[in-house]
């Protein structure tokens, strides 16, 4: 067994079963290895940036960390921004970087760069293997790392001769270190902050956002009469009919303000306090009113589902009925083609355990207003801001669930990045029905231009501008092996979405809107 088998053998046994590749000379021997070693599913993705971005949707939906596979510097730095993305969500990430064979690194070939340089700011945990006979207990400290709570990037650095040179085995999995539970005092703290309900609220953010979490949440909340909230781009949001409903902080500053000015006591469930996301002239960054406490009953690394059930039985919630979303689809819309109108189209087809990939931007507001009745669902947003992500994210979270519809929104700006996605779709035949909202503008920007206080002419608005020529997403797709057609009307919109959600398999809609 050479030194890639070892890893590739120690990874499976650790529990990571799938690899997001795009490799090159120097990981031949890794590739080699997936033939030799049973137990590891091998996705090949033709841009980095997909890579990193379906390892990160895998792991929003599993819970589990997949590898990548990433050649040298350059490969690792095409993959950065969506592994900035998949950091703030707080993704298990095992990230696999190839290198030159350690004896090589002192001839400064072309592709030589410094890999831990571009990996240390979105990884918790870094390490160069140095020998073949190590790669195995690194592979198995890395899925550890990355294991470790809340979910951790693991950047493992892996020479070429590590890799073909021989090793003496795999290594054992190492145990997965549980989040550390809260002190009673914490829940005391927060208890008391909750209670008397007015002016209080929970801000609440990973795990504790799927079912359990959300249960005991509303609890407390139908216990004391304090609010639920969530960030507006929480990395997973389980939500939808018989789901607590918790409401989800806006986007712009003032808005925010707005949103929280009764709140007095803000307690933190793996969650920061909200600030605006960009700084404005003359708008507040830190949006909490003057004086509010903020009170941490859980950090990222704790036990946030455990603090909240610990929170609901100290305020003497447990046995409380929690106010649950009821079912209701909006009716079939009619009137004008937009992003709202979409969106309640969307809304009345949405399937049960679908998973909403959101790259959305201006356009997502309506789906998501639209499908808070819906079966229940996932929501995955864009965790750090860098687009790009949402079609690699539905990879990603297809590949976890393949008995899931997933439904990837993404702008026809922020797809562009990394439309590579499609042909991963249709290689593997997953089941993602892609929206397209095509308003041939970066509209956000648009938007964004004046709430600076710049002025645009017409040099900056072409800047904002994505039309001459107007990009054809239909052969985009088509060219990349998935089906596709254009909306130009509601009806023509509802109609393909009603077939995009009756046959598996990748789809794609570009809504002209
Ligand atoms: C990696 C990265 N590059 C650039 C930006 C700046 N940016 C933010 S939104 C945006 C345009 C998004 O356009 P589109 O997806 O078409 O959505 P729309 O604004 O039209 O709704 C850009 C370029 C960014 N956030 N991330």
């Amino acid at each position: 067994m050479n030194g890639a088998e070892s890893l590739v053998r120690t990874l499976a046994d650790s529990g990571v079963q799938v690899c997001f590749s795009n490799p090159g000379t120097s990981e031949m021997h890794f590739v080699a290895a997936l033939d030799k070693v049973e137990g590891m599913r091998a996705v090949l993705a033709l841009f980095e940036g997909v890579v990193t971005g379906a390892a990160d949707g895998y792991g929003r939906m599993s819970g589990k960390p997949a590898a990548t596979l990433l050649h040298l510097g350059p490969g690792l730095a095409n993959g950065l921004a969506n592994l900035h993305n998949a950091r703030r969500a707080s993704t298990p990430i095992v990230n696999i970087v190839g290198d030159h064979a350690t004896y090589h690194g002192q001839y400064d070939a072309p592709l030589t760069s410094d890999i831990v340089g571009f990996a240390r700011p979105v990884s918790s945990w870094v390490h160069c293997s140095q020998s073949a006979e190590l790669v195995g207990a690194d592979a198995a400290r890395a899925v550890q790392a990355a294991r470790g709570a809340p979910g951790q990037i693991a950047t493992l650095i892996l020479p070429a001769d590590t890799a073909w040179n021989e090793a003496r085995g795999s290594a054992a999995p190492l145990p997965v270190p549980a989040p550390s539970p809260v002190e009673d005092r914490a829940v005391e703290r927060a208890a008391s902050a909750v209670r008397g309900g007015q002016g209080a609220a929970i801000l609440v953010r990973g795990q504790a956002l799927q079912a359990r979490g959300l249960m005991a949440a509303a609890k407390v909340a139908a216990a004391t009469g304090c609010r639920v909230m969530c960030d507006t781009f929480a990395p997973r949001l389980d939500r939808g009919a018989g789901l607590p409903v918790v409401e989800r902080i806006p986007y712009f500053a003032e808005q925010i303000v707005e949103f929280l000015k009764d709140v007095d006591r803000l307690v933190l469930v793996g969650a920061k306090p909200p600030v605006a996301f960009f700084a404005y002239p003359d708008k507040p960054s830190w949006c909490l009113p003057e004086g509010c406490q903020i009170h941490y009953l859980a950090h990222d690394h704790e036990d946030g589902v455990g603090a909240l059930e610990a929170l609901a039985e100290a305020v003497g919630g447990s046995a409380a009925r929690p106010v649950l979303a009821a079912l209701v689809r909006p009716p079939a819309p009619s009137g004008k083609f937009n992003a709202y109108t979409v969106g309640q189209a969307i809304a009345g087809l949405l399937p049960e355990g679908a998973i909403l990939s959101d790259d959305g931007a201006t356009s997502s507001g309506g789906v998501m207003a639209a499908t808070a009745g819906c079966p229940p669902h996932s929501h995955l947003a864009l965790t750090g801001g860098a687009i790009g992500q949402g079609l690699p994210l539905a990879v990603g979270a297809a590949v976890a669930r393949p008995e899931s519809k997933v439904v990837c929104l993404t702008g026809d700006g922020s797809g562009l990045y990394t439309l590579q996605a499609l042909w991963t779709m249709a290689r593997e035949r997953l089941d993602v029905a892609t929206v397209v909202f095509a308003n041939r503008s970066y509209k956000i920007l648009n938007v964004e231009l004046g709430r600076v206080g710049a002025e645009g002419g017409p040099k900056a608005l072409a800047m904002l501008d994505l039309s001459n020529p107007d990009m054809d997403w239909t052969k985009l797709a088509e060219g990349l092996g998935v089906e596709a057609s254009r909306a130009e009307t509601l009806e023509q919109f509802t109609a393909q979405f009603a077939d995009a959600m009756q046959r598996p398999g990748p789809r794609l809609i570009e809504a002209i809107i």
